[in-house]
């Protein structure tokens, strides 16, 4: 169906689908390694790229492709690419466009292993790197090189919640010929659309707010143009990092709920910030929906919802942090984010404890920094969750 024209509600529910011959309402799962050719002119055809068509599911499946359209057409991308996993997205987009001797500027308080996996291996290929507080344009514009090939953003960053202008980054790095890469994986399609502001890929870890019922892990690609999709598609195919066909089926089918969970999750998420942020025990709490977040107005300008993560650190630091984590019932103390299910972790000891001591501080990730993905229970309940483990400390 040709959903260009409509609004995201019904591009989340019919953008990419089909019914196949037999008339299925929902698209399919095309659980098959390997596709069958009419006879060898058909598959030297496929191969030659003159007919179109499946050949091996790696390459490409019609229901990983349904899934792909829909997130190219909610991110008002040319094409996406659906992935085993947000770090298999990560890399993916490391090796497309990184080579001996480039370098990438970086937010530094990314997802711990977007940085991990750059520090630990492809700095072994001779990529070369720097981790910068990217919400200062002036930093990005220093640290870009003669050899910087890449800008990559998190918007709003993990854990810290900091935000990066989007619009003004992209400008500097285009001036730069720096193709910018922004994982969008906090905010979703619904809340940013970072193609608009003229990034070149978009990438996500479909696990958290896409899926949005914590039980796959997938990630995501989607890029602005061709050439870009082209130069994507390749190094997937070459590294293998495909998405199954199965964990396709249940992400397009997790999608499809994404602004009605988001606009309850976020709606909540407001509501308990508020309740934390004059809150006795808080020493300060990051939402980019409250007019205390110093980057509220950048919030505004590029999101058009505030979402559902916040970080607070509690006063008595990682002791206090602790405390609270352990006696929370309602809120389940597990890493991940942007489920069903409110969740709470402690990122210095848990999803940035990789991340070396001076460097993550230097990120703004403090020992006492509580990471909070507001799901979509009672807020009334989710509060009174936090009232009693708070009492405890
Ligand atoms: N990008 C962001 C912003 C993430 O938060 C994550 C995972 C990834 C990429 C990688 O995606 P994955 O391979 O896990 O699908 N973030 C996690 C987190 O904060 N807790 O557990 C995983």
């Amino acid at each position: 169906m040709d959903t260009k024209n409509l609004g995201f509600d019904s591009k989340l529910i019919h953008a990419g689908d089909f019914h196949d011959e037999k008339g299925s309402a929902v698209t399919p799962i095309y659980q098959t390694s390997t596709f069958v050719f009419k006879n060898a002119q058909h598959g030297a055809d496929l191969f030659a790229g003159k007919e179109k068509g499946y050949i091996y599911t790696r390459i490409g499946n019609p229901t990983i492709e349904a899934l792909e359209d829909k997130l190219a057409a909610l991110e008002n991308g040319y094409r996406g690419i659906a992935l085993a996993s947000g770090m298999a997205a990560v890399t993916t987009a490391y090796l497309a466009f990184l080579s001996a001797g480039s370098h990438i500027v970086s937010t530094g308080a990314v997802y711990g292993p977007s940085r991990g996996v750059m520090e630990s291996h492809f700095a072994k290929f001779g990529v070369e790197y720097t981790y910068i507080d990217t919400s200062d344009l002036n930093a990005i514009e220093k640290a870009i090189r003669p050899n910087t090939k890449m800008l990559y953003l998190e918007t709003p960053a993990n854990p810290t919640i900091s935000l990066t202008d989007i619009e003004e980054a992209c400008k500097i790095a285009h001036k730069h010929n720096v193709i910018v890469v922004v994982d969008n994986t906090f905010s979703s399609p619904y809340l940013q659309k970072p193609l608009d502001f003229g990034a070149d890929v978009v990438l996500h870890s479909l696990t958290k707010f896409i899926n949005g019922h914590a039980d796959i892990v997938g990630g995501a690609l989607i890029a602005k143009d061709e050439e870009v999709y082209k130069n994507l598609r390749k190094t997937m195919i070459y590294m293998g990092g495909n998405m199954d066909p199965h964990q396709a089926y249940l992400v397009a089918r997790g999608v499809k709920t994404l602004s009605l969970r988001l606009d309850r999750a976020q709606e909540s998420a407001m509501k308990i910030a508020e309740y934390l942020e004059t809150h006795p025990k808080i020493e300060w709490i990051k939402y980019p929906g409250l007019e205390s977040f110093e980057q509220h107005d950048l919030a505004k300008k590029q999101m058009s919802g505030f979402g559902s993560m916040m970080s607070f650190e509690l006063k008595g630091g990682h002791k206090a942090g602790t405390t609270l984590m352990d006696n929370v019932k309602l809120s389940t103390l597990a890493v991940s984010l942007g489920g069903v299910e409110t969740l709470i972790q402690h990122p210095a000891s848990m999803t940035h404890a990789g991340v070396p001591e001076n460097e993550r501080l230097e990120a703004g990730i403090t020992d006492g920094l509580v990471r909070y993905s507001v799901g979509i229970e009672n807020v009334e309940d989710l509060i009174a969750d936090l009232e009693q483990a708070l009492e405890k400390i």
